[in-house]
C-alpha cells in the first residue's frame, strides 16, 4: 500500500501542466500572463526583483481541516502509513510543484519537512534525515531556500510559550529546535532565518509576568544571534510581527514594537523584520504602513504575502489579489533599491473547498501574476515621478533655514520660538492633495 501511494504522491503535481509565460492574451489557466521571469525591470530580471517563494506548511502540510471539521484534501502523502515515508513523499511532491511553478525559492518550518518526533533525540535525528534529502532535491533542481524556521508553537508543550514559557525546560527544548533549524538553514544555503513567536505573548494577565517574559525573549534572541555568528551564517535573522492569534496579546505585535524591543535588548543592528500582510491588517495597520515603517527604521527584511478577509477579524491567509495594495508595497521596495536577502513568500493557503492539485497551482499562478503586474506598475509609478515629486516637494522646507537648523540640532527651543516671533507671520496650510494623489495611483495601476 505504501509503495502504491508513494507513486501516487509523485503523480500528484507532476500531472499538472508546466507553468510558463504566454503573455496577456493567453487563455491557458496554467500560464503566466505577466510573470516573464527574464524580463528586465529596473536593472534586474523579474525573477530577481520578486524573489518569489512557496511555503511548505499551507501548501503541503495542511490537510484542509479547520476548527470545526476534518481535512478534505486527501493528498496522497497524508494517507501513507509510515510517517517517515509520508514525510519523504511530501518533500518530493513539494519539489514537483516548485518545478511546475518555476519560482526560485521555498520556505519551511522544521516540523513541516520531517516525520513527527516526540523526544529531543528523535527531533534531531528526523530533522537531519529530512535535511539530507532536501539537500539532494535542491542540488538536482536548483531550488533555493528563502528561509527556514522552527515551529515552536504547535506542539502542546508550547501552550504557554516557547522562550517566554514559565518553565525553562520548555525554553531549552525551543532552543534545541531553533539551533537545529538554524543549522539546517545554514547548511541548505538559506538567505534568512525567521522567528515568528506564535505563543510569545499571553492569554491572561492574571498568570503572566510581562517583564520577566520580555527578558526571557530578549535573552533567547541574543542567544540565536550569537549562534548565527558562531556558525558563520551570513543571512538575516528576521522577526515576524503579529499582534494576536493564537495568543490574545503577542509581544512582537508590529514593526514599531519590534523596533523598541530590539533596542531594549541591543539587537537593532542584528535583527530585521519579515512583514506579513495579514498580520499588519490584524494590527489595524495597512500592509504599506508596515513596509514603509520598516524602511524608515532600517529594519526591512522580507515579506509574507497573503491577505485577510475584510469582514473577518482573524488570520485567513488568503492568496493576495489586491493589485493596488501590492503595487504600493512594491513601489516602496523598488524605491528603496529592491529586495536584498529578502523575498516574497506566499504564506497563503487555498480555501478549504479548493481540494485539488489544480487549485493549489492556480492559487500560486494567479498570485505570481499579480506580483509581476504590480512590479510593472511600480516601475511605471517611479518613472512617472508625480507621486515622488509631490512628496519631496511637500517636505522641501526642511532642507534649509530654520527647518534644517532644527533637524541638525543647531538651535534650542528658545531659538526656534524666537524665530517664529521675529518673523511674525501666521504660516498658511497648503493642500495635501490626497484625492489627486489617489487619482494618479488609479491611472497607474493597470
Ligand atoms: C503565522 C505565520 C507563520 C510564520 C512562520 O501567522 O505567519 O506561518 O510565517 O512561522
Ligand atoms: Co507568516
Amino acid at each position: 500500500m505504501t509503495k502504491h501511494l508513494d507513486s501516487a504522491s509523485r503523480e500528484y503535481f507532476k500531472s499538472l501542466p508546466q507553468a510558463r509565460y504566454e503573455g496577456q492574451d493567453s487563455t491557458n489557466d496554467f500560464a503566466y500572463r505577466y510573470y516573464d521571469k527574464n524580463r528586465m525591470v529596473m536593472g534586474k530580471s523579474m525573477e530577481e526583483q520578486l524573489r518569489l517563494s512557496v511555503c511548505f506548511w499551507h501548501t503541503f502540510c495542511w490537510d484542509g481541516s479547520d476548527v470545526f471539521g476534518a481535512g478534505g484534501f486527501h493528498r496522497p502523502w497524508h494517507q501513507m502509513d509510515d510517517p517517515k515515508d509520508a514525510a519523504a513523499a511530501k518533500r518530493e511532491a513539494a519539489f514537483d510543484l516548485f518545478s511546475i511553478l518555476d519560482l526560485p525559492f521555498y520556505s519551511f518550518h522544521d516540523v513541516d519537512v520531517m516525520a513527527p518526533a516526540e523526544t529531543a533525540q528523535e527531533h534531531v535525528t528526523y530533522l537531519n534525515e529530512a535535511v539530507e534529502h532536501l539537500e539532494g532535491l535542491m542540488a538536482s533542481s536548483g531550488q533555493k531556500l528563502l528561509w527556514g524556521t522552527a515551529n515552536n508553537f504547535s506542539h502542546p508543550r508550547y501552550m504557554a510559550g516557547a522562550s517566554t514559557n514559565p518553565n525553562p525546560d520548555i525554553a531549552a527544548f525551543a532552543a534545541l529546535q531553533v539551533r537545529e533549524a538554524l543549522n539546517a538553514t545554514h547548511r541548505l544555503g538559506g538567505s534568512n532565518y525567521v522567528l515568528w513567536g506564535g505563543r510569545e505573548g499571553y492569554d491572561t494577565i492574571l498568570n503572566t509576568k510581562i517583564g520577566q517574559e520580555l527578558d526571557q525573549l530578549g535573552r533567547f534572541l541574543s542567544l540565536v544571534v550569537e549562534h548565527k555568528h558562531k556558525i558563520g551564517f551570513t543571512g538575516d535573522i528576521l522577526i515576524e510581527p503579529k499582534p494576536h492569534e493564537p495568543t490574545k496579546h503577542q509581544y512582537d505585535s508590529t514593526v514599531q514594537t519590534v523596533h523598541a524591543f530590539l533596542q531594549r535588548y541591543g539587537l537593532e543592528r542584528e535583527v530585521r523584520v519579515n512583514i506579513e500582510a495579514n498580520h499588519a491588517t490584524l494590527a489595524g495597520l495597512s500592509f504599506e504602513h508596515e513596509v514603509d515603517m520598516a524602511f524608515a527604521l532600517d529594519l526591512f527584511g522580507s515579506l509574507d504575502l497573503n491577505r485577510g478577509d475584510p469582514q473577518n477579524g482573524w488570520d485567513t491567509d488568503q492568496f493576495p489579489n489586491d493589485l493596488r495594495e501590492v503595487t504600493l508595497v512594491l513601489k516602496s521596495i523598488l524605491s528603496a533599491g529592491g529586495l536584498r536577502n529578502g523575498g516574497l513568500n506566499f504564506d497563503a493557503k487555498v480555501r478549504r473547498q479548493s481540494i485539488t492539485a489544480e487549485d493549489v497551482a492556480q492559487a500560486h499562478i494567479g498570485a505570481v501574476d499579480l506580483m509581476a503586474r504590480a512590479l510593472l506598475n511600480a516601475e511605471a509609478m517611479i518613472q512617472d515621478g508625480r507621486l515622488d515629486q509631490f512628496r519631496e516637494q511637500r517636505y522641501a522646507g526642511w532642507q534649509g533655514g530654520i527647518g534644517a537648523k532644527m533637524l541638525a540640532g543647531e538651535v534650542n527651543l528658545d531659538a526656534v520660538a524666537d524665530f517664529a516671533l521675529s518673523s511674525n507671520h501666521a504660516p498658511n496650510p497648503v493642500s495635501g492633495r490626497q484625492e489627486w494623489l489617489e487619482n494618479v495611483v488609479t491611472q497607474l495601476v493597470r
